[in-house]
């Protein structure tokens, strides 16, 4: 059998990166923005930030977007994704619009159109604004009504230029981190609750789907961007696939399946209802959710999940968790980014595509976020270049899978790293770096990887 050597994708294949404005724009108090829980946070405690760097000034996208947008068109960027700061266009989350925001995206929608770049445009990456998350964030039902209006400003003001767009990026994982696992603002560990704010961010998604798709002669489409963490299980023993299956409902289908089909599994519906965790619901929501599924997925894709059956069985007078049901497996010889913890499993990419195509109608999807954070890059350096061949490696290994993956018939439209350039994040700061460009915290200069060069030469050939 001959070896393949080369991976060409079907032409129009998006080529680009990802972004998210906490990250990437700074001028967290210029321009009229509002607060953010991030700013919020980082005001009241400093400590829980790397070397206690905050959102305040991040990558200087604020000021430097036309400069930056230059660089994504010179390594050949067809595709760029970005997100709007809530707390930017409506600093109090409801109520007036900022013009100053309304002027400073629609600079960065018409540069990139003028660069040749298509603007994607997500609505919420983490950041609620604090004014909302006073009254309760995404458990309230009335901060739903103020997202869906904020959506809707957002299509009235964007959509004449811009045709793809996104309700949330990865919607789990502010549940995760806020309302489980102590790494996101409210830093809640209350699973009812945690519940209660899934099933309310779908009825929020649903209901900007609903907004979009009856504005009138509207050509675009609307998604929602997911990170799907491919469940394995230890071995086929039936108790250990059963801790795979129920990882999976968790972590994975609770959002894809409303998402994409329109209604929760049953087994997990099952579930929580065993333990009495169902989340409070109005009539009408069912219907909002089947008849409001995304026309697009974007899958953020970094790491495996690996699991086993529970060793012990867990004390479950003790308060709700997920984990009553797995264990997490450290498979033996995984291979792994040791800077950031996680799993580096290349073939995961291609079963997620092919669990796509074969249980959720091939929907039109891409790869909205797949990247290495790297620590401490700078010892990379030489003759002015960071020679990062392991995010070259990385890269280029998870696109054979995806060429794969198309070859065979799935739906998948492009491929955006995370991320255009170093960036700020959540807890860590810019302690891993993931960009294509390095960017120097004291003179905000931003130069290219050996990554970027590489880059542009495989968008240009569409592929390698
Ligand atoms: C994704 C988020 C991004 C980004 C990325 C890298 O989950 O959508 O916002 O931060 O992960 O992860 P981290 O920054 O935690 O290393």
């Amino acid at each position: 059998m001959a070896i393949q050597t080369d991976y060409l994708f079907p032409d129009g294949f998006w080529w680009g990166s990802a972004t998210s404005a906490t990250q990437i724009e700074g001028g967290a108090t210029e321009g009229g923005k509002g607060n953010n829980i991030w700013d919020h946070w980082y005001q009241t405690e400093e400590n829980r930030f790397f070397e206690g760097v905050g959102p305040e000034k991040t990558s200087d996208f604020y000021h430097r977007y036309k400069e930056d947008i230059a660089l994504m068109k010179e390594i050949g960027h067809n595709t760029f994704r970005f997100s709007i700061s809530w707390s930017r266009l409506i600093p109090g989350g409801r109520g007036e619009v900022n013009q100053e925001a309304v002027a400073f995206y629609n600079a960065v929608i018409n540069a990139l159109l003028d660069n040749g770049i298509e603007p994607f445009i997500n609505l919420y990456h983490f950041d609620m604004p604090y004014a909302l998350q006073e009254e309760g964030g995404w458990e309230s039902r009335d901060v739903v009504e103020a997202y869906v209006t904020y959506a809707t400003e957002c299509f009235h003001l964007f959509g004449d230029r811009v045709n793809v767009w996104f309700t949330f990026n990865e919607p789990i994982v502010p549940v995760e981190g806020g309302y489980l696992y102590d790494f996101h603002y409210p830093n809640i560990v209350d699973a009812k609750k945690a519940v209660q704010v899934a099933y309310q961010t779908i009825i929020a998604h649903v209901k900007a789907v609903e907004a979009f798709h009856r504005l009138p002669g509207q050509k675009g489409k609307i998604g929602i961007i997911l990170n799907l963490t491919p469940s394995y299980p230890r071995s086929q023993h039936p108790a250990d696939l059963k801790a795979s299956r129920i990882a999976d409902l968790f972590f994975n289908r609770s959002f894809l399946d409303p998402a994409v089909l329109g209604k929760y599994p049953e087994e997990l519906v099952e579930l929580l209802r065993q333990y009495d965790h169902l989340p409070e619901t109005l009539p009408g929501d069912a219907a909002l959710i089947q008849n409001n599924t995304v026309d697009l997925l974007g899958v953020n894709y970094y790491q495996p999940r690996r699991v086993k059956a529970k060793e012990h069985e867990p004390n479950k007078e003790g308060p709700f968790m997920p984990d009553w049901f797995f264990d997490p497996y450290e498979m033996p010889g995984r291979k792994m980014n040791k800077y950031r913890g996680w799993e580096i499993y290349e073939k995961g990419i291609y079963d997620i595509m092919v669990n796509l195509k074969d249980n959720y109608g091939n929907i039109a999807s891409f790869i909205s976020e797949n990247g290495m954070g790297v620590q401490n890059e700078e010892r990379f350096m030489e003759d002015g270049e960071i020679q990062d061949d392991y995010r070259i490696a990385f890269i280029r290994e998870h696109l054979k899978w995806l060429h794969k993956a198309v070859e065979e018939g799935c739906n998948a439209k492009g491929y955006h790293l995370w991320t255009f350039m170093d960036n700020w994040s959540w807890m860590n700061a810019y302690k891993n770096r993931y960009g294509f460009y390095s960017v120097d915290l004291e003179t905000m200069e931003r130069t290219p990887k050996k990554s970027a060069k590489w880059f542009k030469e495989v968008s240009k050939r569409n592929g390698f």
